[in-house]
């Protein structure tokens, strides 16, 4: 496994290919609905990141804050739920539908 990637780095290293996203442009950012849970159910985001949400199952699942500050509604196979939290804090969210299904999202300015 090693000697299949090296090639690949020395030839990104040559030609000044960016090996990661500079750090100004944060990688889009999604969270999947997967056999009733949220994946990862924890999630660490700078201000102004947009989150989605994806539901991989095969029931409709809800990403509703717990104080109802977003609710993406019902959310069938395959529907995204994208949401921006423009503010630093810890946003808790679970689903209507399955209310032990829990989230957060911890969102906090870089250091
Ligand atoms: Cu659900």
């Amino acid at each position: 496994m090693k000697l299949r990637i090296l090639p690949f780095l020395a030839a990104a290293l040559l030609v000044g290919m960016p090996l990661s996203a500079p750090a100004d442009m944060p990688a889009p950012t999604l969270v999947h609905i997967k056999n009733f849970m949220f994946v990862p159910a924890t999630i660490t985001v700078t201000p102004g990141t947009a989150v989605t949400f994806v539901n991989d199952d095969e029931e409709p699942h809800t990403v509703t804050a717990n104080d109802k500050s977003f609710d993406s509604e019902g959310l069938d196979t395959n529907q995204k739920f994208t949401h921006t939290f423009a503010k630093a804090g810890t946003y808790m969210f679970f689903c209507e539908v399955h209310p032990y299904m829990h989230g957060t999202v911890i969102v906090k300015a870089p250091q």
